[in-house]
């Protein structure tokens, strides 16, 4: 493992990391509530915000876009990625070598793993592969670790989410980003299955302040290490009002109404 803390995808040990590869991953429709999300622009300012440590997209959007960010924002490159006209059993693309990641400027990569799909052989060796690069270029690796698959029939399940932390470690991930597991005890347990690897959260599908600014106030408390979001900042009128509280909760350990308050 590399010292993640001394590296841009930290602070104070924390991490945010804006997620925008909905485009590829869920398609068009992720940007019909708020149109003005399908401008990967936005994202992109938005993630100027002091409280985004990285942000998190495919390599086409890295390439278009964050040559005008580069001074203002760090770049995390997620490696692989399927579109959601792919219809068979979980798999993802690898997309972006990291030698080209690291060409474009990202300062981490993200790579997906659906431990327990029919695929999952295959993409153990891809993620193998792109570990040893990353540590070749000393960059940190983001696991999305996302156990799904025929056989999984309930893929946040406290067991599930607990072997999806552990699944990251055991394969080299820095970080592990694992959906959450419905309770503290839970994530809890997966954060001491992660061990050395730093866990954080992902954002999930778009819910009300309250009810996501809770599940990421639960996480830091079970000692999760942040966040990694996307359509629970970019889809709202006002992104930058959610990372105000973001803020607050994830570096300052703000309760939820302090950081509503904050966020006014
Ligand atoms: P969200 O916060 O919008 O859930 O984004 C996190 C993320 O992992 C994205 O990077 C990815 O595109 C998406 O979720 C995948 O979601 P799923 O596969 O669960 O539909």
């Amino acid at each position: 493992m590399i010292p993640i803390d001394d590296t841009p995808l930290c602070r104070d040990g924390k991490v945010l990391i804006l997620a925008y590869d909905h485009g590829l991953e869920h398609g068009p429709v992720d940007f019909e509530g708020v149109p003005e999300s399908a401008d990967p622009q936005r994202t992109f300012e938005a993630a100027t915000h002091p409280a985004v440590t990285s942000v998190a997209v495919q390599k086409g959007l890295a390439e278009a876009y964050y040559p005008s960010y580069e001074d203002d924002v760090d770049l995390l490159a997620k490696l692989n990625g399927t579109s959601n006209l792919w219809m068979g059993e979980p798999d993802s693309a690898v997309n972006c070598s990291v030698e080209y990641a690291a060409e474009l400027g990202a300062s981490s990569v993200g790579f997906t793993l659906y431990g327990g799909s029919n695929h999952e052989i295959e993409m153990a060796e891809e993620f193998r592969e792109a570990q040893e690069a990353a540590r070749e270029h000393d960059l940190p690796v983001v696991m999305w670790s996302y156990p799904r698959g025929q056989g999984l029939k309930n893929d946040t399940k406290p067991s599930t989410i607990s072997y999806a932390a552990r699944l990251a470690l055991e394969l080299g991930a820095d970080v592990a980003k694992v959906k959450h597991p419905g309770s503290r005890e839970a994530m809890e347990d997966a954060v001491r299955m992660a061990g050395a690897t730093k866990v954080v959260m992902s954002g999930g599908s778009k819910t009300t302040d309250r009810a996501f600014l809770g599940s990421v106030k639960e996480t830091i408390d079970a000692g999760g290490k942040g966040l990694a979001v996307g359509r629970n900042v970019w889809q709202r009128e006002n992104p930058e009002r959610i990372l105000d509280a973001l803020e607050a909760i994830i570096f300052e350990e703000a309760t939820v109404d302090e950081a509503l308050t904050a966020a006014e």
